[in-house]
């Protein structure tokens, strides 16, 4: 394969990437690689190892439509089943001819009809489209708290867990209250001889179990296919239902939220319930989904926190309240930046960076283009639906809209095709009105939220995202043949 003169360049080799470079291959379209920063495949479940670690949908909808997956131990499958997974059906296809290892993409620009992306050994590749499967969490957020770097014990993020860090019988503290840190605080509960949880923000419980599939079920499955597959139906049904029913106000809403406020009158003292009590929406911020962490909060060895932070010292964590919390391990549950979506540069055809031209807000087309960026698409970018349906659906629909108008532009001999800004104005119009009235403008702070304060989200049904763009809309795009 010529590398320099590729058809397609796919940043990222995680569940969207991979998903990419498969429909890319059915369809016969051989010059494209995925350029991947790190050593192995996988994204997030690559990067996640932190004990307790699930996925928050369950996994016969997390899993792509066309590689079910009867051998799922969990209905939330752990991380590093999710991850061989991947690492399972990159190899069916072959994928590792595709990929570049150990490659970082520092810049990407438009120039002269095609992509020209460095890598960060300074090697220049040129492609004719860039498909952005970078994902939305990616780069780790690091508390800005003073005396951080000056923790004598051992510190880490979540996404970057130690695994030569003894944690038995240890002190251990752990920044957040996010899905990640209520996955993790029941096993390092039983681990640590006291566990300390920095509180900030109360969250909102919705308790789901996590059954364990049986021998005989998964067997069912593995010699009935089609069970797999309507398993998957059924919960995407439920899910993509759900989900959009709960972001109106109405009956389903009110169900979700008394759910939420049930599950936390489970706690019994009633002090410790006070201090676990959100000030906002159930809903309003990621729902987090967990049977155990309350009862885990209300063990003997664990403290619940809501002094806030003042500084970190040599032996712990101080509290505003003047108290010092001794601890050996510090665990920083503290989520990622929302904002940095990939590359530091992706300059497009008029000189305009990603980042200038998402100053004001992040706004895309339909989640998938941008006016001044010709060739370029986004996979579970900006403005996709999220909430705790599957972003592997989502990207399925995306990644076949894309694929289309490859297609079409290899077809008809076009050059380029670029989104117009007014049909992007529309589309910004309509979410904003959509906003209106929905679960994420209650008032809370919320990853989902973007520079300007207004939720990054696909504010209608999973139903009607995979309806929009089921066929490319031509007539908002510029398509051009080359001078
Ligand atoms: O991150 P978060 P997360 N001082 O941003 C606190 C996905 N996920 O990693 O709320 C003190 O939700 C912060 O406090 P506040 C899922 O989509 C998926 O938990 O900002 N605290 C908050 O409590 C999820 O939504 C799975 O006041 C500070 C926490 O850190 C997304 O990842 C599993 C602080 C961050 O919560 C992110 O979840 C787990 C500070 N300076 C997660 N800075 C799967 O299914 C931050 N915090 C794959």
């Amino acid at each position: 394969m010529e590398r320099n003169d590729l058809e397609v360049a796919i940043i990222g080799a995680g569940m969207s990437g991979l998903l990419m470079g498969i429909r890319l291959q059915q369809a016969g379209i051989e010059r494209f690689r995925i350029f991947e920063k790190a050593s192995r495949i996988g994204g997030t479940w690559r990067e996640n190892t932190y004990p307790g670690l699930t996925c928050d949908v369950p996994s016969f909808f997390y899993s792509y439509s066309f590689e079910t997956n009867p051998d799922w131990s969990h209905r939330f499958a752990p991380g590093p089943e999710i991850q061989a997974y991947f690492e399972r059906v990159a190899a069916k296809y072959d994928l590792d001819r595709y990929i570049e290892f150990d490659t970082e993409i520092r810049d990407a620009r438009y120039q002269a009809g095609a992509w020209t992306i460095e890598t960060q050994k300074g090697e220049e590749i040129r492609a004719k489209f860039l498909v952005m499967a970078t994902g939305p969490l990616h780069h780790k957020h690091i508390p800005d708290i003073p005396g951080l770097q000056s923790f004598a014990g051992a510190a880490f993020h979540t996404a970057a867990w130690d695994h030569d860090v003894p944690l038995e019988g240890r002190r251990i503290g752990i920044i957040g209250t996010g899905s990640t840190a209520v996955q993790a605080v029941t096993p390092l509960s039983k681990l640590a001889s006291q566990l300390t949880i920095f509180q900030r923000t109360a969250q909102w419980i919705y308790p789901i179990g996590n059954v364990a599939y049986t021998d005989a079920q998964r067997a069912r499955k593995r010699r009935f296919p089609l069970l797999s597959k309507l398993t998957r139906l059924w919960y995407k049904q439920l899910f993509e239902a759900s989900s959009a029913a709960v972001v109106k106000e109405g009956f389903f809403r009110r169900r979700l939220q008394q759910g939420c406020k049930d599950h936390l009158a489970t706690v019994a003292d009633p002090e410790l319930r006070r201090k676990l009590t959100p000030d906002y929406e159930p809903g309003c911020k990621r729902l987090v989904m967990s049977t155990d962490f309350y009862d885990s909060v209300q063990k003997k060895n664990v403290h619940l926190e809501v002094s806030h932070i003042h500084q970190i010292e040599p032996e712990g964590v101080r509290t505003e309240d003047g108290q010092l919390h001794e601890l050996d391990v510090l665990v920083l549950a503290t989520g990622f930046d929302p904002h940095a979506w990939g590359v530091e540069q992706v300059v497009g055809a008029e000189g305009r960076s990603l980042a200038q031209a998402w100053k004001e807000g992040t706004r895309t087309y339909r989640s998938i283009a941008m006016p001044g960026f010709p060739n370029l698409f986004f996979l579970a970018g900006p403005q996709c639906p999220l909430g705790n349906i599957s972003v592997i659906d989502v990207s399925e629909t995306q990644a076949d809209y894309i694929l289309r108008t490859i297609q079409k532009l290899d077809r008809e001999g076009f050059e380029s095709i670029e989104v117009t800004r007014e049909a992007t104005e529309a589309f910004n119009q309509s979410v904003k009105e959509a906003m209106k009235g929905t679960l994420w403008v209650t008032g809370c702070k919320s990853w989902y939220l973007d520079e300007s304060g207004d939720p990054v989200l696909w504010p209608w049904s999973a139903r009607r995202f995979h309806r929009d763009l089921a066929r490319p809309d031509y007539a908002h795009y510029q398509l051009r043949r080359a001078a």
